[in-house]
């Protein structure tokens, strides 16, 4: 457990494609069938009995046993979403920068194409009245998911946003997550979590609305992508300690999450820079065990040149990949698969998570205005 942290490493020169393509396994997930064993009679319940089969559940999943209604209705109290000045700061700016991205991100006109004369085809986009979304609780409160959801359906004018969270213990929500949902105009904020605030969201109940779709960053049951991941490459002009922060970035996420190094031609000294930082930043963080639990399932791979790095960088298809690494933007033309590029050692994933204003929800995206 006070072992130290570290990443196995092997050369990729000399590791056959069938090992590597080992190396890369993504962490195992539970089996669909699993799965829906255990959800399928959560939804039938939900469904069936309303708010009073949702608030049992979260009575029982989330220990809030003295919450006595699963619904906060807007406008919220002031005082749920009293917060440090500098707090409000901090998502009033990632606020923005969203809403800028993501407004520009707008079909100003629709594509019309007339294909043969007098046929004119067209494509254009249209808000989802009603769209329930998932902010997950676990072990990590997550407000930056609630902007990644909310700004996006608010910037496409959907009528009515329904924010779902898992309530605390105490039966309170996180005040960032309801500052966040003012910010946005949600409706409402369903406390409760996983497939019972889904199925609540999906059917609606006495309380809590029903939406026409549900977006959410997902989790084992709709995305065989699994857990958060992040993939670095870094060369020779890289900081170690640049390089080791944005592997624990991701690492600390959860016991399930993966990270990749991929080392251009780095000489034993550099590999051991990095080493050292990741060991030494690793056990300095709060999350320090989950990191441990990610690292054991994580690899760095040493190539020889940028062509190797991508080669086995696109076979992955990380869901972020950053490029620690000289000239880093004349790299991005070769990449062919990844969810979200960081470009340069100033360019962390951790501002993308939270404050760019790009979205950090990958694969919910397209659904707001289809
Ligand atoms: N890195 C996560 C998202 C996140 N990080 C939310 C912090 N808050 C998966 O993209
Ligand atoms: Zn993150």
């Amino acid at each position: 457990k006070n072992g130290r942290i570290t990443m196995k490493r092997y050369n990729a020169a000399t590791t056959s494609d069938e090992d590597l393509g080992k190396l890369l396994q993504r962490p195992s997930q539970k089996s669909t069938e699993m799965i829906m064993g255990i959800v399928n009679p959560i939804i039938k319940e939900v469904r069936e009995g309303g708010d009073k089969a949702l608030l049992s559940y979260t009575h029982k999943f989330e220990k809030a046993t003295s919450l006595t209604s699963p619904v906060l209705k807007a406008p919220f109290p002031q005082a749920l979403m009293d917060l440090p000045p500098e707090t409000i700061e901090a998502i009033d700016l990632s606020f923005e920068n969203i809403r800028k991205f993501h407004t520009a991100q707008r079909e100003e006109k629709p594509l019309q194409v007339e294909t043969m004369p007098g046929v004119v085809c067209s494509r254009f986009s249209r808000p989802i009245e009603r769209v329930g979304l998932y902010v997950p609780g676990g072990t990590a409160v997550l407000p930056s998911t609630a902007l990644m959801l909310g700004v996006p359906a608010m910037v496409a004018g959907c009528k009515k946003i329904v924010l779902a969270s898992p309530p605390r213990a105490d039966g309170s929500i996180t005040p960032e997550i309801v500052y966040v949902a003012h910010k946005v105009g949600a409706e409402s904020i369903v406390l409760a979590g996983g497939a019972q605030a889904v199925a609540a969201m999906a059917y609606g109940t006495e309380s809590v609305t029903k939406v026409d779709k549900i977006l959410g960053p997902g989790n084992h049951i709709d995305m065989p992508a699994g857990p958060s991941e992040v993939l670095v490459i870094a060369d020779k002009d890289s900081n170690p300690a640049f390089v080791a922060s944005d592997l624990l970035s991701q690492a600390e996420h959860g016991v399930d999450s993966q990270v990749i190094l991929i080392a251009i031609d780095l000489s034993e000294d550099q590999l051991v820079a990095i080493e050292n930082e990741l060991h030494e930043q690793a056990t300095a963080l709060p999350r320090v065990d989950i990191v441990r639990g990610a690292i054991e399932h994580s690899v760095t791979l040493v190539v020889k040149s940028i062509e190797d790095a991508m080669r086995l960088s696109n076979e992955y298809a990380p869901e972020h990949l950053i490029l620690q690494m000289k000239d880093a933007a004349s790299v991005v033309p070769l990449v062919e698969n990844a969810g979200s590029v960081f470009i340069g050692e100033w360019t962390p994933e951790s501002v993308g998570d939270y404050s760019a204003g790009v979205n950090h929800s990958l694969r919910m995206f397209s659904h707001f205005s289809q």
